[in-house]
Formats: C-alpha cells, structure tokens, sequence
C-alpha cells in the first residue's frame, strides 16, 4: 500500500479526488474525511498497492502534483517497531498493547502511593475498564488539569505520551522544581486510553500474511471493498454497533455535544467521522463527559492528545466564531509551542481548530470549553506525515520530551491564572 499527498488547487481537482475514493477504497489519513477536502488544502491518503500507479496516473492526467509519502507502508508499519528495547512486558519507549497498560496503570499506582491513584470511570463497548490515572500530592480542594489520550485508535503515539507524563510527573517530583511544584498544588487527571476497544482492534492482525488477501484478489470487485491487511492497524473510530449498518463504530471527537454533526463530521456509520446517533451516544464517550460534569469546579485545564501533523489547536472547530478568550489562548499556545520546539526545533503550528486545521464539530475540545473550562487544548503530536499514525518508536522519547514541555508549560500558565 502507498500513501500519496497532493494538494488540490481549485474545486474541479478536489472533484477528481471525490471521483477516485467514490470509485476505489481510499483512507484518508488527512483530513480525515474525502468531505473534508477543500482546494489548496494539504491531502494524504492511502490506497492498495496494486492500483496506486494509476491511481498516480490520474492525479498526473488532471494536473495535481502529488507526492508518494510513504512507498510502502508494510515496510514502515514493520519500522514503527524499531525500538531497541524489545523487551516483553511495559516500556516507556515501545508501543504496549492495552493489556499492558491496563496492567502498567495498576503498577505505577500501587508503587507511587503517595502520588498516583488508580479509579475506573467506566466500561467501554466491548466491557473493558476505563482507567484513570489521579497523579498529585494530597491535598484539600486542589485545581485539577485533565489530559486525555487515545481518542482515535491509530494514533499510537497519544497513549505513549500519557504514560510518559505520568512516569515523568512520578520520576521527577522533588527533583525538579516545576514538577513539585506542580504536583503540590495541582492534580493531573490522566486517561491513557479513551477509545480503548478501538486500540486494542489496531493491535489485531497487525501483520496479517495476508492469505485472506490472495482469497479475496480472486474476485477484484470484492477486493476493493476488503482491504484485509492494514485496515486494521489505521481503524480510528470505536467498535460499537449501528443500528440499520453493517459498518461499526463512531468517531469520538465527533460526538460530543458542541455543535454536534453540524460541520465536518459525517451522519452515515459507514464514515470514519461519523457522529453517531446522538450526542454521547458512545459509552467512552459518556463516561469521560459524565466525569468532567462530576468535576467542573476543579478542572481549570484540558489537554487532548491526537496525532499527527504538529498543531496546538483550542477552540472553536464547530464554528468559526472565535472563543471569548481567544487572545489569552492564542498567546498561551504560542508560548507552548516555543517551549515544544526549543528541545529538538520541531515546528508546531498553533490556532482554533476551524482555521488551523479544519472545522469539525463535536469535538471534545470545543464542548469542554462551553463548559466553561477556560483552558482547552488538542495536541496533534509528530509528525508532519513522513510516518505519519505510524511513527517509528525511535521516536517515542523525543516526541514525549519535546511534549512534556508544553503541557509543563500549560500547567504552570493554569496553576498561576487560577479562575
Ligand atoms: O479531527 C479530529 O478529531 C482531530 N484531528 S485528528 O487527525 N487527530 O483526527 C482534530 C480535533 C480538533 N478539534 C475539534 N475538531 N473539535
Ligand atoms: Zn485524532
Ligand atoms: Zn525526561
């Protein structure tokens, strides 16, 4: 399979992209959605190798220059797995499976009493437990900064960052001054995982030998609909039935109930962004904004951790309407970005979500904001689309280093802007 990007320039090459995902299964990786494609807008989708030189021959017929990004993503799927470190069991630096986080939240509790407690917030679709992580020193009616990872399942590296910070937050109090700091006056809500049975879907069949594959090549029309080998590890959304659909799952940061499925987001199941039947409709969903209700008269931030193209985005994405606060947030933003980019000079791009990357309602961002959570953040960590979903581990400490120092960042600007 090949990634292409191309950028189409008027409303005619955008038509041609329209023709080819109606016409062949096509992923798009960026936007996320072929309805999300616009004019002059940047484009990375994914097709089977076997109809990518025409697929090639096309975008060059109509005039669009493309790029292919990665030329065989079996050979990078294989290389996200680079880690030296390949050791069985949990590592900070290696992608681990939902079984060893689940695993790892217990550990990192049970050996940081004083620091991190371990609850449930509640069960996803498939019934598996939603843990979250409480990390900060004891104290009477602390502000709290909620961080979440893994909305969308094929964002890897979000659920590695999660558990980054809380090793940082555990490995580094008493050590570092901001950190103590931090902790003392503070509690970190963390969720490693949201989408959790979606996760665990993108670690199935993750090197299928694809003899499904050569089956279904006998008939080319089926094949086109099945794309068996990869579908897997690039599913996004979680694993839920629709009612009247053959087709499973709801994009969860399309499901919140700010501006819900009004823009960018799709109303068919079938559609990676779909909003699903109602606002929450999703039990992950449900039981991450029943928690934030529970706890509005704490929580002075939230951070949401996706990937990838290197953006900070806050509110809005449902509407273009800026936020009330947009100076404060745009400021705060800019110096987050700064501090990201002073480790190792990686450029992020920072602004409300509908004019920085795209508008798209629903999201979680944007409906805890109306909430009145001054302080909401997406991170759209590494890369730009070299690896794009599927970053090598190599990268994993980098990525959560150069991180780390913008949520430290966010923390301290919320902890000294109390509200
Ligand atoms: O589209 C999204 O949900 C996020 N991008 S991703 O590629 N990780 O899927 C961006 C979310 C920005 N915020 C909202 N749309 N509310
Ligand atoms: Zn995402
Ligand atoms: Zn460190």
């Amino acid at each position: 399979q090949k990634v292409f990007r191309v950028i189409p320039q008027n409303d005619e090459q955008v038509e041609i992209i329209n023709s080819i995902a109606s016409h062949i299964e096509v992923d798009f990786w960026q936007p996320d959605s072929v309805t999300l494609v616009k004019p002059k807008m940047q484009v990375d989708f994914r097709v089977e190798a076997d109809i990518s030189s025409e697929v090639g021959e096309l975008l060059k017929e109509s005039g669009m220059e493309y790029r292919v990004l990665i030329d065989n993503l079996q050979a990078a799927v294989d290389a996200q797995f680079d880690s030296k470190a390949r050791a069985t069991g949990h590592s900070y630096e290696k992608y681990n499976n939902w079984e060893t986080i689940a695993a790892w939240t217990a550990d990192i509790a049970a050996q940081n009493p004083d620091l991190v407690s371990h609850s449930v917030i509640g069960e996803t679709y498939e019934g598996r437990p939603m843990y979250l992580l409480k990390v900060g020193k004891s104290g009477a009616n602390k502000a709290a900064i909620f961080i979440d990872c893994g909305f969308h399942a094929r964002e890897w590296i979000s659920p590695a960052f999660c558990q980054w910070f809380v090793k940082e937050a555990v490995g580094t109090y008493g050590k570092d001054t901001t950190m103590t700091t931090l902790l003392d006056s503070l509690d970190f809500y963390v969720l490693p995982v949201v989408n959790i049975d979606g996760y665990v879907y993108t670690w199935t069949n993750v090197s299928t030998s694809c003899w499904k594959c050569q089956l279904l090549k006998l008939s080319l029309n089926l094949y086109l609909y099945f794309t068996i080998p990869f579908q897997d590890r690039m599913w996004r959304k979680t694993r839920s039935k629709n009612a009247g659909s053959r087709c499973l799952g709801t994009d969860p940061n399309r499901n919140f109930n700010a501006g819900w499925c009004s823009i960018g987001a799709s109303k068919s199941p079938c559609d990676s962004t779909y909003c699903g039947s109602e606002p929450e409709s999703e039990k992950e969903t449900k039981a991450l904004a029943d928690f934030i209700r529970q706890h509005l008269s704490t929580i002075k931030a939230y951070l949401t951790i996706h990937s990838y193209s290197q953006l900070l985005l806050f509110p809005y994405s449902y509407t273009y309407k800026l936020p009330s606060h947009y100076e404060e947030l745009n400021s705060i933003a800019r110096a987050a970005s700064e501090q990201l980019s002073s480790l190792y000079n990686t450029k992020y791009t920072y602004g409300p979500g509908a004019t920085t990357i795209y508008p798209a309602a629903g999201g979680s961002d944007d409906w805890v904001y109306d909430q009145g959570i001054k302080y909401a953040f997406t991170f759209e960590l590494r890369d730009t689309g070299r690896y794009g979903f599927v970053l090598p581990e190599s990268q994993i400490k980098p990525t959560c280093e150069e991180t780390l120092l913008a949520v430290k960042y966010i923390a301290n600007y919320t902890l000294k802007h109390l509200y």
